[in-house]
Order: structure tokens, then C-alpha cells, then sequence
């Protein structure tokens, strides 16, 4: 099953759009426990209401060695059912970025990838030729300076605009998603309007202050289908106590439901 059907899978049998980012920071962790255990208990007590996780690999390559072994662990504890996003972000030219591909998607494992596309449509090539695997393509960012480059205009639209024509025009095996953060509403509108088939993967909510109603409506397909909202800080470090998992549970629900709740129109 390609990645698309199986995001849209998960989607349906969960009823859930929310994306869980698995993003283990030592300081944020409950103490005395491994970040294999603490994804592995994330995991047992939310894979029921997601469609999907996205696991930063920064996060593990800055614990070395050991953090690429939680890793590679972690996916593998992930069910079938539930897609992963490795959230990479990478880009260079073609032959590196080949490399990259093998590793993300034959080495880890993912069915899904973030990639940077500032060198061009060839230096994605590589990832597209994975025609079974998510390509989500960075568009319109969720940080503040993401006007610094992507607002700029050319041809009056801007950057991020002229990203997502190009992402349709690259789209020839149709696994290609765009990256819009929670923080910039209207853009997601627009790009909803500019793409209205792909997948928009949407971060940006919690500690960043996303819009959660406004990217809900804006973000999702005709169907109300195609927008997965990410929340990583504000549902893996609910609680640094020995309850955390069943506090990630209940943030977890508590997002679902609201997501849900904005699509009923509430
Ligand atoms: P929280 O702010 O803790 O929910 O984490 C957000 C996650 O989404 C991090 O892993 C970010 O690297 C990632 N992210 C953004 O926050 N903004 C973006 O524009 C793009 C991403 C991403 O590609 O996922």
C-alpha cells in the first residue's frame, strides 16, 4: 500500500488527523527513563488516535550513536497501520540525495520523508523515484523568519506560492506532500486553493502558537481529508512525571476531539 492510502487509512480507522512528533529532548523527558522507553510508551498509549508520527531525526543524531539505535528501534515498534514521517528536511544534489533516500527510506524505514527543495526539482528526484513512499516538500514554514526568504515575490507571488506550482509540476508519481505551518492560516488557505488533492502536513501548534481551528478548516481537503496536524511538545511532554504516557493519552484525545470538532463545523 502506497503512503497516501495508508495516511488516509489510519485517518479514517482512527478518525483522527493528528500527527504525534516524536521529538525526545533529555531535558524535557521524565528522568530514569531511555528514549527507547519513553517513545515506546508514547506510542502503546496514543498509536489508537493518530494518523501518523513524525519523529525529528535531529533529535536523535544529537544523542549519537545511541540515539540513531532508539531510532531505528522506535519505527520498528510503531504498528503497520500507523504511517511514520522521518522529518529529515533534507536536500542536496542528486547522488547525495540518493544516499539520503536509501537511508531514510531502506535504511529506517519510513513511508514518508520531509525534503528541502531550495536545490531544485533533479535534487528530489531520488526521493520521487520511491513512487510507493510521502515526499512532504517544505513550503511555507512555521517559524517567523520563514518571510525572510519565502515571502519574497516574484512575479508578484510569492516564494512559498511558487513552490507549491512547482511541487504540482514534480508531482508525477502523485507522492508528493507540501509542509505549511500552523502559524500562517491564510497561506494555508491559498495553498489549499493551489493544490487541492495533496497532502499538507501542518506543525506548528502548541508551543508555537498555531491557529489550531483556522489550520483545521483551511488545511483539509473537500472531502475534510488531507491535512495531518502535527503537535509534538504538547502532547509527548504533557507530564514529566511517571504518568506521562497516560497524560500524552489524554492531550492526545483532547486534540483529536477538538480537530474533530472543528471539522463537524463547531
Ligand atoms: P512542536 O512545536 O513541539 O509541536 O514541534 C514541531 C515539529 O514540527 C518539530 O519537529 C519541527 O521541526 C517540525 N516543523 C515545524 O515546527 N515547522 C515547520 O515549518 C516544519 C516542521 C516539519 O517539517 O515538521
Amino acid at each position: 500500500m502506497n503512503f497516501n492510502d495508508k495516511l488516509l487509512k489510519a485517518a479514517r480507522s482512527n478518525e483522527s488527523l493528528l500527527c504525534v512528533g516524536l521529538d525526545p529532548d533529555p531535558e524535557l523527558m521524565p528522568p530514569g527513563v531511555s528514549v527507547l522507553e519513553f517513545n515506546q510508551a508514547i506510542i502503546e498509549a496514543t498509536y489508537d488516535l493518530v494518523c501518523a508520527y513524525k519523529p525529528n531525526l535531529a533529535f536523535y543524531e544529537a544523542m549519537g550513536v545511541e540515539g540513531l539505535r532508539a531510532l531505528a528501534a522506535t519505527v520498528g515498534c510503531i504498528p503497520d497501520t500507523v504511517p511514520v514521517i522521518g522529518d529529515a528536511k533534507r536536500g542536496d544534489i542528486g547522488n547525495t540525495v540518493k544516499a539520503y533516500a536509501r537511508a531514510l527510506f531502506e535504511g529506517y524505514g519510513f513511508d514518508a520523508v520531509t525534503v528541502n527543495p531550495y536545490l531544485g526539482g533533479d535534487s528530489l528526484e531520488p526521493f520521487l523515484e520511491y513512487e510507493d513512499k510521502g515526499i512532504f516538500v517544505l513550503c511555507r514554514t512555521s517559524n517567523p523568519g520563514s518571510a525572510d526568504f519565502q515571502d519574497l515575490k516574484i512575479d508578484k507571488q510569492p516564494l512559498y506560492e511558487v513552490v507549491a506550482r512547482k511541487a504540482l509540476e514534480w508531482n508525477k508519481y502523485g507522492n508528493i506532500g507540501l509542509v505549511v505551518g500552523a502559524t500562517y492560516p491564510e497561506d494555508i488557505r491559498r495553498l489549499r486553493r493551489i493544490c487541492p488533492d495533496m497532502l499538507i502536513l501542518i506543525p506548528g501548534i502548541g508551543k508555537q502558537g498555531g491557529d489550531l481551528s483556522a489550520a483545521v478548516r483551511n488545511g483539509v481537503d473537500s472531502d475534510k481529508e488531507k491535512a495531518i496536524i502535527n503537535s509534538s511538545r504538547g502532547i509527548i511532554y504533557a507530564s514529566k512525571g511517571k504518568n506521562f504516557a497516560e497524560a500524552a493519552r489524554k492531550a492526545a484525545i483532547k486534540m483529536r476531539d477538538e480537530i474533530n470538532s472543528y471539522l463537524k463545523g463547531d
